[in-house]
């Protein structure tokens, strides 16, 4: 890249941040990348490119323990996975840290991954099959990881029942005065109550296994190349945690298998697709089939109906607390997520039997 000035102070600022990992020499530009909710994302252009991330401390409260998990994480799976070293993310350190820590707050750097792309929009059916084969190739390459030696980053990310909990106090709260526009959507959640136990339970019991999983399979958190039309790499490892295989599966339904944005306001858009089902779990079963127990298959589709629900609730309650978790771009965002989410619930439990058929097809392959 050719010799530039930054813009303004704050990217001067964020140029001498990058400038301080290991071996980046003399950067360009840095800019805003990508959609993701929860981290600051930053395009770093020098001699090379890099991804540099402001680590969100008000979520991850222990950012050296999360750090770890990641490069743990990382290097087993460039260790196992035989692809080439620029396909694979890697973290770049500072004078021996995963992180550095400012003023402006905690930061870390990753190669740039250039040979795939996150998918921003309505996947083709084709695009969804290859996001499955990723985080389904993802958890098999974690299959034997030290499940013990990851640090929860998120404690009970995906325990429904407390998820449940909160939003009972947040509409308890009221903090905003928002209560009385969401009635209805209020209703929609505590209807389903029942939903929130069954996976926590189960897992509880041994009924499910607990294995080594991504919780976040959300479209976008999986590098595609379009041209060789093969899955690059899973990114986005913030809560690879212990967890049940119908979270993954289920996130991927909740982002993937919609015919919508997550955000669209026109509900009549939104809708969900038996065919990107089908692709979905096609690639899925066709990378983690044949290590899923009975009970996991049986259960599979069930995940998609309570990562919805879950996401849905979540994303209510982020709106009645004022919008503090989640980045919001406009009024109101949080409470248009949360209809998309109720209104793909609600397709889905006319769909359920579709979906369990579906999957037991690809599953006994
Ligand atoms: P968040 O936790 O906020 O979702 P992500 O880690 O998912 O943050 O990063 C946000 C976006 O930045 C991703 O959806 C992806 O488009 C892009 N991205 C992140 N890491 C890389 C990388 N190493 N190479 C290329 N793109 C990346
Ligand atoms: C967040 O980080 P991102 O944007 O990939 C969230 C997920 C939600 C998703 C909804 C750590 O994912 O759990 O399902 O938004 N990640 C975290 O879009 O909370
Ligand atoms: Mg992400």
């Amino acid at each position: 890249m050719k010799n530039r000035e930054p813009e303004n102070t704050k990217e001067k600022r964020l140029i001498e941040i990058a400038e301080s990992f290991d071996g980046v020499g003399k950067v360009q530009k840095v800019s805003r990348y990508g959609m993701g909710h929860i981290n600051d994302t930053f395009l770093v252009e020098g001699e090379k490119r890099y991804i540099m991330q402001r680590i969100n401390d008000k979520i991850f409260g222990n950012v050296p323990r999360l750090m770890q998990n990641i490069v743990g994480v990382t290097e087993y799976i460039k260790k196992g996975s035989g692809a080439p070293e620029e396909e694979c993310l890697s973290v770049i350190f500072s004078n021996g840290s995963p992180f550095i820590r400012t003023e402006e707050g905690w930061f870390r750097l990753y190669n740039f991954i250039s040979a795939g792309v996150s998918i921003e929009r309505v996947p083709t059916a084709e695009e969804l099959y290859l996001s499955a084969k990723g985080f389904g190739a993802f958890q098999a390459a974690l299959d034997g990881y030290p499940a013990e030696s990851l640090y929860p980053s998120i404690p009970d990310f995906h325990n429904t029942l407390k998820r449940y909990e909160k939003f009972l106090s947040a509409v308890e709260a009221d903090a905003f005065g928002r209560k009385k526009e969401v009635e209805k959507e209020i209703a929609f959640v505590t209807e389903r109550k029942e939903y929130c136990g069954r996976v926590v339970r189960a897992l509880e019991s041994g009924e499910l296994p607990c294995r080594v999983t991504h919780n976040d399979t959300k479209l976008n958190n999986v590098l595609i190349d379009p041209v060789g039309k093969r899955p690059v790499t899973v990114i986005d490892l913030d809560t690879v945690m212990p967890g049940s295989v119908l979270y993954d599966f289920g996130d991927g339904i909740r982002s993937g298998a919609s015919t919508a944005a997550e955000d669209e306001r026109d509900l009549d858009k939104v809708h969900f697709s038996r065919e990107l089902f089908e692709a979905y779990a096609d690639g899925f079963a066709g990378e983690a089939g044949k290590r899923l127990t009975e009970k996991e298959t049986e259960l599979l589709h069930f995940g998609a109906i309570l990562m919805t629900y879950e996401c849905g609730m979540r994303f209510l309650t982020d709106y009645l607390e004022g919008d503090v978790y989640f980045k919001v771009h406009r009024d109101g965002h949080n409470l248009d997520r949360a209809r998309t989410q109720f209104k793909l619930v609600s397709e889905m439990e006319r769909e359920e039997r579709f979906m369990r058929e579906t999957v037991k097809k690809h599953a006994g392959k």
